[in-house]
């Protein structure tokens, strides 16, 4: 049980670092009080602070500053990143992860390295953490269905880890396998026809990128589960739904992986999925989109192309026709 007021939580606070953790603390400090002396309260009075949710497992990341943090942006609050969620494993409504992603065991956790490597590696999460300083890094968020956030991410550049698994010459992209189990993500038999496990992919080249982050973390603390944990990727300018979760499995490959989205369907997810307001998805437009936790009446933003990351990345695509690039 969460003890916070659904008022402290509200998605159009500004949520800093700092405001950040003062708030969690004295959640934690109102949860020992619960656990002690809340007789003394009153009942009536912590009536007020329970909204159903899971206890807070979450732990703090010991975290450097980052140079490719964006600036500028009010943050997304705790709740709404860790509430209005797409992790389809878990169930189709936006309030399905949350409740349902708690059985996904994030220890003992691996991620195993093959294809097109010097030799096939497991990684232990553990060592995963280790291996590079966790940047803060804030990037927008921009899903394919034209909502958006700001999301303070904890992470390194995949390239880190990607120097780590000594891939061939022969590598051309990478392919990300998220976690799957029916038993533990039953929902995910809800619609039998897409492509498990969840598979997404990247060029070298973009794999590569700094701002492809390796996350393990948000708000300074490790990934809630329905976020990805215990490790994803983010991909700013990208559609959300190339930024695979729970990653168990990391594929050098000399051509292009199936991806589940764009198996499922090809004209609507394609495998660049660069944010891109000039070309509209089948089915609605890509001009505009809703910023979380902003009030129904606010005005919707007007989305950039490559999510306002084209100085760091169009390089990347240069010479390609990206009219068809949804
Ligand atoms: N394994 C897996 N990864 C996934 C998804 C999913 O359904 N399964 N959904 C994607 C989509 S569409 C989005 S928008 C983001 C959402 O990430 P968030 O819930 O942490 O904001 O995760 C992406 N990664
Ligand atoms: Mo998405």
């Amino acid at each position: 049980m969460l003890l916070g007021k659904p008022s402290d939580i509200s998605s159009s606070e500004i949520t800093p670092r700092d405001d950040y953790f003062r708030y969690l603390s004295r959640r934690r400090f109102l949860k020992g009080m619960a656990a002690t002396g809340a007789a003394a309260l009153g009942a009536d009075r912590l009536a007020q602070f329970a909204v159903p949710q899971a206890v807070h497992a979450e732990t703090r990341l010991q975290t450097v500053k980052s140079p490719l943090t964006t600036t500028g942006e009010q943050l997304t609050s705790y709740y709404d990143i860790t509430h209005y969620n797409n992790f389809y494993e878990f169930g189709v409504d936006k309030s399905d992860p949350a409740k349902n992603a708690g059985g996904l065991p994030t220890r003992p956790w691996t991620v195993k390295v093959e294809g097109k490597v010097a030799k096939p590696l497991t990684f232990d999460i553990d060592d995963l953490l280790k291996l590079r300083p966790l940047e803060d890094r804030v990037y927008r968020h921009r899903c394919v269905e034209a909502w958006s956030m700001v999301i303070p991410w904890v992470g390194y550049s995949l390239s880190e880890f990607i120097k780590q698994c000594n891939p061939l010459p022969s590598a051309k992209y990478v392919q990300f396998l998220s976690y799957f189990n029916p038993k533990v993500e039953k929902w995910s038999y809800e619609d039998a026809t897409i492509y498990w496990p969840y598979s997404e992919g990247l060029r070298m080249d973009e794999a590569m990128n700094p701002l492809t982050l390796l996350t393990f973390g948000l708000y300074g603390e490790t990934l809630p589960n329905q976020d990805g944990a215990p490790v994803r990727i983010v991909l700013p300018w990208k559609y959300g739904f190339k930024s695979a979760k729970s990653i168990v499995k990391v594929r050098f490959l000399s051509k292009q992986p199936r991806t589940t989205w764009n198996d499922q369907a090809p004209n609507e997810y394609g495998f660049y999925a660069n944010v891109n307001p000039n070309v509209d998805h089948p089915r609605w437009s890509q001009k505009t989109e809703r910023r979380i936790g902003q009030p129904f009446y606010a005005q919707r933003r007007t989305t950039l192309m490559f999510n306002g990351y084209s100085d760091q990345v169009a390089y990347l695509y240069k010479g390609m026709d990206l009219r068809r690039d949804f």
